[in-house]
């Protein structure tokens, strides 16, 4: 690097404000996740008026708040996109992603953990642990992410607080320490009071919680139990808390505003800042991206390293490939607002303009340090023809919808270009019903729904393997090409590898076979995905572009990548065909509370909707039935169960497992990338070839 591009750079991280001789300024990432309703938008604005950003809490019920600020959330009081606010707590500089709950907007949730330094996860006092409570949790701490608690809506009557705590240590995670106590629990004005170095049983509590992992502590606190500084247990539950390995939890009500600034505090002295070098290479993630205009992108970053400035050029790359793009404007967030800066540096979240082609989840920069969060839940399991009103607005609606995917990949559009229909996937039909007000609202475009249709996966049953070589029979193919499959256990996904050696044959040879591997397995011996299982290349050959026998280039006598491409499908389906696949079904864990006498009623409707009850058991006045189901079936559940308990059913339910169909094998209608039919028409192609 040359000394001038070195102090260049030096003098842009400055101007970003993260490098400074004197002045080190602390960021916090920080994700605010809970089951839907739980009051993750309410705390966000309470946590905005304590730091002073805004002088009225708004309100989600009045439409009022800073985050939930498109017009659909605020008709509906419900939050959809995930945003962004900022502000300012001693010495740290907290910016707050404030996500949905509902779990039709999970992928939403998914896009923004990759970029987090810490989470606040919120429990309501009321409902307690619910299950998407449970999803977040696991998820937060597969990844590792630093996670405090705050039990939410202490002013509510119905309101508990050792119950909860309990609820959490049980069906969320041993390793919590309540941070303080509750007074005045289910009344208008609670009062949340922090335990301090005088309590002698927090104290002990919480030597006990982190000796877990610490023998030094163990150690002293054996030596003498009074020995143990209260700032040294204090500097240890940060250490803990910041690696993830204890969850302090905290009380509160976000309308009423208490326990909100021990929160605030908790945030700043518990969870880590965001760490990276403002001089090394630029990394980032792309979590979000909205249209300012028509034509218009806004791209919001999180860099994890190095200093991105206005006119810089990026690149990026995602699933659509690799892209660059000319930066034009950069924003960040300020004081419930965004301000624009010349530059951003390694730890801060900017929105982008200018990067025309960039979309949700790319990464920026050459780098592959960011952080990438994808598969961490479930994929849609659900999905549905969207019609336009009017026929002639098809080419319209193609438009719109790949717009909308750009914002959110997992709507994974599919043209049947056969029977000129569109088909979305997704996570329920509130989803549906906001894609419908989305097109309604940006594109003027009325569209209807069929009804919502499962999407299987298919897993090959055994081993099957195949192989077509070179200039033999009936192989039209420059190419050798032989693959296995084998089944691999639920949830590993696909694996590609070798058995032939890489130096055999041109590298971009094995990129084209490892490619079309995995699109062929879009669609299976049924229609449904392929996954689950290891696909080996066995055989594998080319001929050169050269020629050695003519010494002249003959391009008919030279393979290509094409071949490849052309070949392997029809390998692999051989392959499947012989392994045989089963079709699964997506089912969900469920948990209906119900009252007592409604319970004979409401079971055999179970079993008609194929639902396997697991557990039952009294609870006061109520019944409590947990269980699996299959995901086609929740929303007709959900249809009846008001019926059958005079309203007073309550359901929730999450994706669990994939479960072998009983019954007739459903089959999804093929798209023209089939190689099922690629094959059929080869055979047709091979028959008329003479020889
Ligand atoms: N009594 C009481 N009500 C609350 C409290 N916090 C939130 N609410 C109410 O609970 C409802 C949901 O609050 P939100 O802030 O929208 O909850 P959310 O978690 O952001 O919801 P989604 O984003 O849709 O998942 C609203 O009617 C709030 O007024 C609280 O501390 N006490
Ligand atoms: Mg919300």
């Amino acid at each position: 690097m040359s000394r001038h591009f070195k102090h260049e750079r030096k003098s842009l991280a400055r101007r970003a404000g993260v490098w400074s001789a004197r002045r080190v300024v602390r960021i916090c990432n920080l994700g605010i996740l809970a089951h839907v309703d739980a009051g993750k938008t309410t705390l966000t604005e309470r946590l905005l008026f304590a730091a002073g950003v805004i002088d009225e809490v708004g309100s989600v019920d009045a439409g009022s708040t800073q985050t939930d600020s498109l017009a659909l959330e605020r008709q509906r009081g419900i939050t959809i996109k995930s945003a962004v606010v900022s502000f300012v707590v001693g010495d740290t500089t907290v910016n707050l992603i404030d996500t949905p709950g509902h779990p039709d907007f999970i992928a939403e949730v998914e896009r923004v953990l990759g970029v987090l330094d810490g989470v606040v996860l919120v429990v309501s006092a009321v409902e307690g642990v619910q299950p998407q409570t449970r999803v977040l949790m696991r998820t937060l701490q597969r990844l590792g992410l630093p996670t405090l608690l705050f039990v939410n809506k202490v002013d509510r009557a119905g309101a508990g607080d050792e119950r909860v705590l309990r609820a959490i240590a049980e069906r969320l995670t041993p390793a919590v320490v309540a941070m303080g106590s509750v007074h005045g629990l289910g009344t208008r004005a609670p009062r949340f009071v922090p335990y301090g170095a005088g309590d002698d049983a927090f104290r002990a509590r919480l030597a006990d919680l982190l000796a877990d992992h610490d023998d030094a502590l163990v150690a002293a606190y054996l030596d003498d139990e009074t020995a143990l500084p209260y700032r040294r247990l204090r500097r240890e539950l940060a250490a803990q808390t910041r690696r993830a390995l204890v969850h302090p939890v905290f009380f509160g009500s976000a309308i009423t505003g208490a326990g909100v600034e021990a929160l605030a505090a908790g945030i700043t002295e518990l969870l880590p800042a965001a760490a990276g070098d403002a001089h090394g290479p630029v990394s980032g993630t792309v979590f979000k991206v909205e249209r300012g205009s028509a034509t218009e992108k806004l791209a919001y970053v999180r860099l994890f390293s190095g200093t991105v400035g206005v006119r810089d050029r990026l690149a990026f790359t995602g699933r659509h490939g690799g892209h660059e793009g000319r930066v034009t404007a950069i924003d960040v967030f300020e004081h419930g607002g965004a301000v624009r800066r010349p530059a951003i540096g390694a730890g801060q979240i900017g929105r982008l303009r200018g990067l025309a082609e960039v979309q949700i989840g790319d990464t920026i920069g050459a780098s592959p340090a960011a952080r990438v969060a994808e598969g961490q839940f479930a994929p849609p399991t659900l999905e549905t023809v969207v019609v336009p009103a009017r026929p002639a607005d098809r080419g319209l609606l193609h438009v719109a919808l790949a717009q909308l995917a750009e914002q959110d990949p997992l709507i994974n559009l599919r043209q049947d270009d056969l029977r000129q229909e569109v088909s979305v996937s997704l996570y329920g039909e509130v989803q549906k019903e906001v894609i419908g007000a989305t097109l309604a609202g940006d594109f003027g475009l009325e569209v209807g729904f069929r009804e919502s249709t499962t999407i299987c996966i298919e897993r090959p049953v055994g081993t099957g393997a195949s192989v077509e070589r070179i200039a033999t029979d009936p192989n039209p193919f420059l190419a050798t090409v032989g693959l296995r499959v084998d089944p691999a256990p639920a949830g590993a996904g696909v694996t590609f590898r070798l058995e032939v050696e890489l130096g055999s044959m041109p590298y971009a040879f094995f990129v084209a076979v490892e490619d079309t591997v995995t699109e062929t397995l879009g669609q299976g011996l049924h229609g449904w995905e392929v996954t689950d299982c290891v696909v080996t290349m066995t055989h594998s050959g080319y001929w050169p572009r050269q020629s050695h026998a003519h010494a002249t280039f003959d391009k008919s006598m030279s393979s290509t990548a094409r071949d490849f491409r052309q070949l392997t499908p029809l390998v692999l389906m051989d392959a499947l065909v012989e392994a045989g696949t089963r079709v699964y079904e997506p089912m969900h864990h469920f948990r209906l509370e119900l009252p007592a006498d409604t319970f004979g009623q409401v079971l055999p409707v179970l079993a008609g909707l194929g639902a396997v009850p697991r557990a039952t058991a009294p609870r006061g006045s109520a019944y409590l039935v947990e269980g699996e189901i299959p995901a086609a079936r929740v929303h007709q559940l959900t249809q009846q169960l008001p019926g059958l308990t005079r309203g007073e059913g309550v359901l929730e339910s999450a994706f669990d497992h994939y479960r072998p169909v009983r019954g007739p094998v459903p089959s999804r209608p093929r798209t023209d990338h089939n190689p099922l039919n690629r094959k059929e028409y080869l055979l047709h192609v091979l028959r008329r070839v003479p020889g």
